[in-house]
């Protein structure tokens, strides 16, 4: 069976999950420790960021490469339009929402987060250990650091991010205004990479990610919270009940306020 080398918390993975769950592939989840089980995965793939894709003999590191593997791979359901014009959109959209939605998004979430250190240790895998948990809400500067989470950004690029953000939520809500997906009328390679990184923005609800309670169905104030934003969420909660797999046991969707609420 197909594993997935992870962190719950990892856009990047959620990315892929949703593809995964598109094609309807059965996979299993393997929870990275931060730190230790990076190296181990540095000896293996020789790259220590998640998400990494183990199918059988061949491991496969980035979320984007792993995409197109599994398009290779396993033809059916494809993500990659044919249509050249289509494809070329695509794939340029997925590149949009790896390198800004995805980094700007970290940013803007982060920033929430570090007013209150609570909600830091809410973003950790699952399978970190408590120590660890207990030390990021401690020091979580440094410690975040290390988890390559990103930290010690100034309120002025907190800012400048939320700024780039807004901009790209309005424009994929134009984009969804007048057709179902983003590049053609099935969904694609684009819709899940948007729909996956932006998951520091608002996350999904935990019917569907394994994080703590708190923050699931939550997001940065100012963006989640925003009802001129509410048709891409609309739309992407949308997407998550076509597609993506629900959690066994999983709590039922929370409707409650979308900010995170910072007492
Ligand atoms: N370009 C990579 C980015 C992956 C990435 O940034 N992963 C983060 C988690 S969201 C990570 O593993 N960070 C740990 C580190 O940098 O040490 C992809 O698309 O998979």
């Amino acid at each position: 069976m197909l594993e997935l080398y992870q962190f719950e918390a990892s856009a990047y993975s959620e990315k892929v999950k949703l593809i995964l769950d598109y094609k309807q592939l059965p996979y299993k989840t393997v929870e990275v420790t931060p730190g230790v089980g990076q190296i181990e995965l540095y000896q293996q793939s020789g790259q220590r960021k998640v998400p990494v894709l183990k199918d059988g003999g061949d491991l496969i590191p980035d979320s984007t490469a792993i995409a197109l593997y599994l398009d290779e791979k396993y033809p059916d359901r494809p993500i990659l339009p044919t249509e050249p014009r289509q494809k070329g959109l695509c794939l340029a959209l997925e590149d949009w929402a790896d390198e800004s939605l995805g980094i700007q998004g970290r940013k803007a979430m982060i920033g929430a987060f570090n007013q209150h250190p609570n909600f830091r240790t809410a973003l950790l895998p699952t399978a970190t250990p408590d120590l660890l948990k207990n030390l990021v809400g401690a020091v979580p500067g440094d410690v975040l650091s290390i988890l390559g989470m990103g930290v010690g950004f100034g309120p002025d690029s907190v800012k400048e991010a939320t700024s780039i953000l807004k901009q790209g939520l309005e424009s994929l809500c134009l984009m969804l205004s007048s057709q179902p997906y983003l590049v053609s009328d099935q969904p694609t390679l684009a819709d899940f990479a948007v729909a996956g990184l932006t998951m520091y923005i608002k996350f999904p609800a935990a019917q569907y990610v394994d994080l703590p309670e708190g923050i699931c169905g939550k997001g940065v104030p100012g963006l989640a919270d925003d009802i001129s934003f509410q048709p891409f969420f609309d739309w992407r909660d949308r997407l998550y009940a076509d597609y993506r797999q629900t959690r066994e046991g999983a709590p039922a969707s929370s409707t409650g306020p979308t900010a995170i609420n910072i007492d």
